[in-house]
């Protein structure tokens, strides 16, 4: 009898036909209240879930007694239960790695195009408003050279401090639980304290998970140690930021500008007053977003899925605590 996976993310054909052949496939086509309720009416007599951006919190599985495993298109985790999945002995697995290298482009994209106002000064340009030779009021700032300060030195922050050293000559200092010898000699990094890091970077990177040890961690205080040219950088979560101290501190030029992935709420409020300010590049939580690392990260989850429903380890199990055999 074959075991019941239910999809909430679409895949690819290949991908499809992979676990058609070797599941009983439901997919749940969107997360609107009519996916909503198809992915209830699926629960009770699902194995296995495959997908993301969807908090599943106990009260939604409680209504999935026969579940085994849950399986992320995603890296991070702040999606789920953790502590109730191990309780419940269901095995969920990440997709970290595959998507390491090109979350780290997207970190640097944001980067160069909030330090050099690309996206301000492109809309310029097509608006017809490029009429005479730019001036010091079209101006950004250098990239390379600038100190480069990464808070969470996990794979995306050494992706990131790769980058800044070997490609833009930038000196790299980094906060995270403790100091990493390893990542200091690769990319002659040095350890700072987050008040440290804040008052000496040109480049303010996030790039650590959202847990609650982190939610909030950057505020006002924060923000009031970094400096008018600072240049402030998140690809990790939105929560970790208090918006409201961060826009307060750009329309007071507490700090230059901002390149932002993620949002406190996504899709990010129309009315949001960070999309007045010219001093802000938004953009959509592309991240992991290219056609090469999405197929990857599904192809990732699809093997973490069908070895758990055959009883073996999945290769990126999250709650290792959970794995009985
Ligand atoms: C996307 C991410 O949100 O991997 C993560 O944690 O934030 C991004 O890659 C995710 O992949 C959604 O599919």
């Amino acid at each position: 009898m074959k075991k019941h996976v239910v999809l909430y993310k679409k895949l690819s054909a290949p991908l499809m036909a992979r676990l058609h052949e070797a599941a009983q496939v439901t997919l749940i086509e969107n997360l609107g209240p009519t996916g909503l309720a198809q992915l209830r009416d699926a629960l009770p007599s699902a194995h296995g879930l495959l997908g993301a951006s969807l908090r599943l919190d106990a009260n939604l599985l409680d209504l999935a007694p026969q579940l085994e495993a849950v399986a992320s298109v995603s890296v991070g985790v702040d999606n789920y239960d953790i502590d109730y999945l191990t309780q419940r002995g269901i095995l969920l697995s990440n997709t970290p790695d595959v998507l390491t290298e090109t979350t780290a482009d997207t970190g640097f994209a944001l980067i160069l195009a909030t330090a050099r106002r690309v996206v301000e000064l492109a809309n310029m340009v097509r608006a017809g408003n490029w009429n005479q030779n730019i001036g010091p009021l079209h101006f950004g700032s250098d990239v390379h050279g600038k100190t480069l300060g990464i808070i969470g030195m996990g794979r995306i922050g050494e992706a990131l401090a790769q980058r800044g050293h070997f490609g833009f000559g930038m000196p790299v200092i980094y906060h995270s639980h403790s100091p990493k010898p390893a990542v200091d000699q690769r990319f002659d990094a040095q350890y700072r304290s987050l008040p440290d890091l804040l008052q000496q970077a040109d480049f303010v990177c996030l790039t650590l998970p959202l847990t609650a040890e982190t939610q909030g961690l950057i505020g006002a205080k924060e923000f009031a140690l970094m400096g008018p040219e600072t240049i402030f950088i998140n690809i990790s979560r939105g929560k970790v930021v208090d918006e409201a101290a961060l826009v307060e501190a750009l329309q007071q030029r507490t700090i230059r500008a901002a390149g932002l992935d993620v949002f406190e709420r996504e899709p990010l409020n129309h009315d949001s007053p960070l999309l007045r300010l010219s001093n802000v590049v938004a953009t959509p939580h592309i991240g992991s977003a290219t056609h090469e690392t999405r197929e990857a990260m599904a192809k990732c989850a699809v093997d973490n899925l069908l070895a758990a429903l055959a009883g073996e380890r999945p290769k990126n199990l999250v709650n290792t605590s959970a794995w009985k055999r």
